[in-house]
C-alpha cells in the first residue's frame, strides 16, 4: 500500500462521524417489517445478492484503500454462482464532487464539515467517473451483475447508500428495481462495512426487505477502532440477519 494513501487514510482522521440521519419519510412510524410478497408482480420471488463498492479505491493500494478489502472478491467471487441475480452499487463520482478534501479549500482529509446542512467528512480524491479506480477489482468475476447502480454522482451531496444520497432525496432506482423482482432476501457484501454498506443494509431494511449482511465478504474503513463492529451492531439493531458465507452457500438450494 503507498504510503502516501496510508498516511492520508488512516492517520489523519480525527473527528467522529455521526450517522447519516435516515430520511424523514422512513421515519412516520413505520416498523421495520418485511416486505409482503407482491402478489402482482408475477414473478417469481428471488434472493438476490448485492455487492456493494468493490473498487480498486477501496482495495489496497488504492486512493482510499480499506485494510484487507481485496480479500472480500474471492467471497464475492465464490457466493455469486449460489444466487440467480447479482447485483452492484459503485461509487461514482465526478472530479469535482465536494466530499473531496481536495476541492475544500484549506481542508484536509478526514476533517468533518457542513456541506449543505448535512456532516460531511473530507476523504481523498476517489472513484472518480471513469477512472480506473472507480472501476470494479480486477479479480471480481463480473459477468454475472445483471445491473450496476452507480451512487455519489451529484457534486453536491455524498451517497453511502447504495439507495439514496445522504439527504435520502435523490433515488438510485435501486429499490424499485428489487420491487419489481419480488426479493425475497437480499444479501449484502462489500465496502466499506462502516460506510456504504452500514448505510445500505439500514436502508433497505427501512425499505422492508428482509436483508442478510454476508460478514466475511466486508471490511471496513475503522477510522476509529470498533467501527465496523459498531456498524454491525447498528445493523442487527435494525433487524439484518449476520450470516457467514459459508452459511449462505449451505443454505442455498443449489450449493
Ligand atoms: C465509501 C467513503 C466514501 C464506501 C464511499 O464505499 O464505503 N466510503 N465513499
Ligand atoms: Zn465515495
Amino acid at each position: 500500500m503507498p504510503d502516501a494513501a496510508c498516511g492520508v487514510v488512516a492517520c489523519t482522521f480525527v473527528a467522529p462521524i455521526l450517522p447519516r440521519v435516515l430520511s424523514p419519510r422512513f421515519q412516520t412510524g413505520t416498523t421495520t417489517g418485511q416486505r409482503q410478497p407482491d402478489a402482482d408482480s408475477g414473478g417469481t420471488h428471488v434472493d438476490i445478492l448485492l455487492l456493494v463498492d468493490l473498487q480498486h479505491d477501496f482495495l489496497p493500494g488504492g486512493a482510499l484503500p480499506v485494510i484487507d478489502g481485496d480479500q472480500v472478491i474471492a467471497v464475492a467471487n465464490r457466493l455469486q454462482p449460489h444466487f440467480t441475480e447479482t447485483l452492484a452499487t459503485q461509487d461514482w463520482h465526478p472530479r469535482d464532487h465536494a466530499s473531496f478534501a481536495a476541492n475544500q479549500p484549506g481542508r484536509r482529509i478526514g476533517e468533518v464539515i457542513d456541506l449543505d446542512g448535512l456532516s460531511q467528512i473530507l476523504w481523498p480524491v476517489h472513484c472518480v467517473q471513469e477512472s480506473t479506480g472507480a472501476a470494479f477489482a480486477s479479480q471480481l468475476d463480473t459477468k454475472r451483475i445483471r445491473r450496476v447502480f452507480p451512487k455519489g454522482t451529484d457534486p453536491r451531496i455524498d451517497s453511502y447508500s447504495g439507495f439514496f444520497d445522504n439527504g435520502g432525496k435523490q433515488a438510485t432506482g435501486l429499490s424499485e428495481y428489487l420491487q419489481q423482482r419480488a426479493v425475497r432476501q437480499l444479501f449484502v457484501m462489500g465496502l466499506a462495512t462502516d460506510y456504504c454498506v452500514q448505510f445500505t443494509v439500514l436502508d433497505a431494511l427501512q425499505l422492508g426487505f428482509d436483508t442478510a449482511l454476508v460478514v466475511d465478504g466486508c471490511r471496513g474503513v475503522n477510522q476509529h477502532p470498533g467501527d465496523s463492529d459498531t456498524a454491525i451492531q447498528a445493523m442487527t439493531a435494525a433487524g439484518v440477519t449476520v450470516m457467514s458465507s459459508e452459511q449462505v452457500m449451505r443454505s442455498r438450494q443449489q450449493a
